[in-house]
């Protein structure tokens, strides 16, 4: 039996986390580590990653796993998509490491259209370059931001990192750009995997930035002597996983397939933001697609995922800062409990209006939303947690109707994973706002996705081969089966849905 233990590094907008894995007895066993807050922090008007204390967390779940574990053989890391990191010809960093919730993003989207040929062109180009939902937050937005306040970094970085491959880079000294994370950047091409770069060039970001592309599976080297020594990690090597957070949580959904041709369920990855969508064999560059803005991201093994990001749960856990910022100190249970009674449909908001974004008070934000859309404010806490998921619950009601369209099948069978699986009374919303059967967990599946991928990457799971990775896919999944419990909520007031699903569709921008 194969014992030894992999350790992955899981990175959401919201936590960090280090959780050992290894399979026993014919199941994946994992071991929480060490967990630890991602807060942002305002440094000079912008928004930034506070990426060494970042890194100081993960060195210190690494050193725990070294006194814990003895065979561990490797490791991986998996973040949120879109950020990067940008190095000068000496690894020194080159500029700040930005939040892409940051306002210097405001405008670029419009900007990037009428430098491409304008705002129809200009959508077009892009799209059928990258089949990528149009947001702001994307790399490619970030770096035009860039380009067009004259930052320094585009003159002295020579290296562009997405936030996973910049810790793999702390933790091996190698330079890499791994492949699903790199296609949230906006500046791949979803067919051919690679760099996009007459666009690139034509927005005038330095191509140069941009080395080849690695696919998941691959193995980068040891981590470097310095890392060993503070960890006390020996001979462990650094396999890339899929870095983006969302495909390994896709990886680790328990259904037996693998990117189907005719779909027949989706997944919903919920945490800070949802990915809801459908994992197929080849991207979807189609005017539909376009029209409902949904991405056509890199999964593993050369699938793609079709998905919308939906704003998650970010209104929810923003709204308890707005009750800490008023002196109450508010658990996620005790959110639910009160959204479970307060009175459904009072006030109906829409998770993905620009207000919600990146409010300073998120109470405020909901309050300004209620009296532009003339609905009455919540008259208690409760009202504002049940509105923040009960919206949710409608935009996935919205969201699978395209998807639908988009693969031309109906969904009988919603999959989610992640945080918000632990938030029940949403599970049971989204059952019944969709009237479908939703299935949930693992709720750790991105550390599961990313934990498996390293599995592929040493041989443990399939042949060893990034190029083979179908069988190691199904593989993958039937451990995921075998090893986690899942719930199932079924529809039980559909039609309670139905009225105010109306409501909401005025109030979409
Ligand atoms: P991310 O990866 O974006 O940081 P996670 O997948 O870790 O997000 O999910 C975090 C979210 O899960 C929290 O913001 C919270 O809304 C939800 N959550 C976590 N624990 C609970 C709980 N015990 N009850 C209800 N919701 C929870
Ligand atoms: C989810 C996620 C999502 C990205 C966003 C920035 O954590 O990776 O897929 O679009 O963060």
């Amino acid at each position: 039996p194969n014992t030894s233990v992999h350790l992955a590094v899981d990175l959401g907008a919201s936590s960090g986390r280090v959780i050992a894995g290894r399979i026993d007895g014919g199941k994946l066993q994992l071991e929480e580590v060490h967990r630890f807050a991602n807060d942002p922090v305002m440094i000079q008007n912008s928004l930034q990653w506070n990426v060494h204390g970042l890194w100081a967390e993960i060195l210190e779940g690494l050193r725990i796993a070294a006194t814990r574990f003895e065979s561990i053989r490797s490791v991986g890391v998996d973040t949120w998509g879109v950020d990067y990191v940008l190095v000068d010809e000496n690894d020194q960093i080159a500029s700040p490491i930005r939040h892409y919730r940051d306002a210097r993003n405001n405008g670029m989207v419009e900007r990037a259209f009428e430098i491409l040929g304008g705002a129809e062109e200009g959508r077009r180009r892009m799209f059928e370059a990258t089949g990528l939902q149009f947001m702001q937050i994307n790399s490619v937005f970030q770096l035009l931001s860039a380009v067009e306040h004259n930052e320094r970094s585009m003159q002295i970085a020579d290296g562009f990192m997405m936030m996973g491959d910049f810790f793999h880079w702390l933790l091996s000294g190698k330079r890499s750009i791994e492949a699903t994370n790199a296609s949230t950047s906006q500046m791949l091409d979803p067919r051919t995997g690679r760099w996009q770069t007459e666009m690139i060039e034509a927005l005038g970001i330095p191509t140069k930035l941009l080395g080849p592309v690695s696919l998941p599976a691959t193995t980068l080297g040891n981590v470097q002597p310095s890392v060993a020594e503070v960890t006390g990690l020996k001979d462990v090597a650094v396999v890339l996983p899929a870095t983006h957070d969302t495909a390994s949580a896709v990886l680790a959904v328990p259904v037996d397939g693998f990117a189907p041709e005719k779909p027949d369920w989706c997944y919903i990855s919920s945490g800070t933001w949802s990915l809801m969508g459908c994992e197929l064999a080849s991207p979807r560059v189609t005017e539909q697609c376009s029209e409902f803005n949904f991405t056509n991201e890199g999964g593993v093994g050369g699938s793609t995922r079709l998905l919308k990001n939906l704003g998650g749960l970010w209104i929810f856990q923003q709204l308890r800062k707005s009750m800490q910022r008023r002196g109450n100190e508010v658990t996620w249970e005790s959110m639910v409990t009160q959204a479970e009674s307060a009175a459904p449909f009072q006030l109906l908001i829409d998770p993905d209006h620009p207000d919600f974004a990146a409010p300073t008070d998120m109470l405020d934000a909901i309050d300004g939303f209620a009296s532009k859309t003339g609905q009455p404010k919540p008259d208690a806490e409760g009202g504002y947690y049940r509105a923040s998921l009960e919206g949710l619950a409608l935009r996935y009601r919205v969201c699978l109707g395209m998807l639908e369209q988009l693969v031309d099948n109906r969904i009988e069978t919603i999959h989610i994973v992640g945080g918000g699986t632990m938030n029940e009374l949403l599970c049971q919303m989204t059952a019944d706002a969709c009237n479908r059967t939703v299935i949930t967990g693992p709720v750790e599946a991105t550390a599961i996705g990313n934990l498996l991928m390293q599995m592929v990457g040493t041989g443990v799971i399939g042949s060893g081969n990034p190029q083979e990775l179908t069988t190691a896919v199904l593989q993958s999944r039937k451990l995921v089966r075998e090893s986690f419990a899942v719930k199932t909520y079924t529809p039980h007031n559909a039609a309670q849905w139905d009225e105010p699903a109306q409501r909401f569709v005025g109030l979409a921008d």
